[in-house]
């Protein structure tokens, strides 16, 4: 499980008015009108942080409701980038102040020389649909409507050094900026420095207390009660750890966050068919419940059902590093080879490719003898594969990095 060390709650920060930022009191005068979104994305988290997830939704709508804010809770399978960037706009048009909370994973990378902010919708980070990058939110908040947004999400308030403003590729820079339009008086933008808490991490400074309910209280004290930014944190930091500076919690000093279900290849034993795993090859490359290590299933790879033939058939997947956990990344896996021929024509090979590198060779295997039928026993080994990993360019608090693949003739599990 990932250890990140040394992590933080940022406030965003009009960098000018730090303390007139944390002053502002969210409105609640019945003059303006004003609407409020929800958004979650499911994708790398485990049942129990949805559930926290939407816990806290149900919980803070009902307070926004109560202050007469127009809700629009699109928590899970309706967290998709269009809906988002549509939401961004649509909200600005009929509104004249809008908040935004966000709960999942996210990141940030460098293109062409800027780092940009992107986090993911509910069906994951494997294409640019469903990444959701400071640039895109821009040109829909032109009204400047948005005033209050949390982004409960990793690293999207580690913006030091880059105050916002647009790059010379003509993209807007960073979500506080993007959302905000820009940061100006009486805006709020929550996010992180590096990773984020797991709202079903429970507080060092009361083991009873998960972060799902630091969050309730947060939003009890600023929208139901209607107290400053800055007070709310307090008061929320008092009522749950007795602790009465906010300043002087782990979420302000410093955290370890550990992230369950990010560890890992996604579905590596298979018990969900090949979900998450792309696929293909001319022969075989199909989950199976015929021959498997453990669990239910294995990926069977190769030319079992189908008649011999020259060719690859391959498994892989993108997945994601924690980025303070580069010293001891390590990719293991299980497969049984069976063969007929020699390694030169019959082999088990694992491919290891950072993103904008090309794959590397980390582990082959292969029959002994042409002609020779073999079946091997279940082998399991284990690669450390730290000197690929830190070559990867994406970073972030699950950030991406290598695709293992698995060309081969015979069982592969993982
Ligand atoms: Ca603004």
């Amino acid at each position: 499980m990932p250890k990140l060390g040394f992590l933080k709650l940022v406030l965003a920060l009009w960098l000018l008015v730090w303390l007139a930022t944390f002053s502002i009191v969210m409105p609640v005068a019945n003059a303006e009108s004003r609407g409020v979104v929800f958004y979650g994305s499911r994708w790398g988290m485990v049942q129990e942080e949805m559930d926290s997830a939407r816990e806290v939704i149900n919980y803070i709508k009902s307070l926004f409701e109560y202050r007469g804010y127009n809700c629009n809770d699109l928590y899970g399978s309706q967290t998709l980038k269009q809906n988002v960037l549509d939401y961004a706009s649509l909200m600005e048009e009929l509104f004249d102040y809008v908040a935004v909370f966000y709960h999942g994973h996210a990141g940030r990378m460098n293109l062409d020389g800027v780092l940009h902010w992107d986090f993911f919708d509910d069906e994951g980070s494997q294409t640019s649909n469903n990444l959701i990058w400071d640039y895109d939110i821009w040109p829909k908040t032109r009204r400047n409507k948005h005033f209050f947004v949390m982004l409960w999400a990793c690293r999207q308030g580690d913006t030091e050094g880059y105050p916002g403003g647009i790059d010379y590729k003509g993209r807007a820079v960073g979500m506080p900026f993007s959302w905000l339009h820009p940061i100006s008086r009486g805006d709020c933008f929550i996010g992180f420095e590096k990773a984020s808490m797991p709202l079903t991490q429970k507080s060092v400074h009361n083991t009873t207390v998960p972060y799902r309910n630091f969050v309730k209280m947060f939003y009890n004290y600023t929208i139901y009660v209607g107290f400053p930014v800055i007070d709310a944190l307090n008061e929320a930091s008092w009522n749950l750890f007795r602790i009465r500076n906010f300043y002087n919690t782990e979420l302000w000093i410093g955290f370890n966050a550990i992230w369950k279900g990010l560890q890992g290849v996604l579905n590596g034993g298979f018990e969900r068919g090949d979900l998450y795993w792309n696929v293909g090859g001319l022969g075989d490359h199909t989950v199976t419940n015929a021959d498997r290590h453990s669990g239910s299933y294995s990926m069977l790879l190769g030319f079992r059902d189908k008649p011999p033939a020259v060719g690859l058939d391959y498994a892989y997947q993108r997945i994601s590093i924690p980025t303070n956990n580069f010293s001891d990344v390590k990719l293991s896996f299980w497969f049984r080879l069976t063969t007929y021929d020699s390694i030169n024509y019959d082999q088990f090979v694992v491919y290891v490719a950072p993103e904008n590198y090309d794959p590397v060779r980390v582990f082959r295997y292969g029959g002994v003898a042409r002609g020779v039928y073999r079946q091997y026993q279940w082998l399991g080994f284990t690669i450390d594969i730290n000197q690929y990993v830190k070559r990867i360019k994406h970073s972030m608090c699950t950030s991406q990095s290598t695709t293992p693949s698995t060309p081969t003739t015979g069982h592969g599990a993982t």
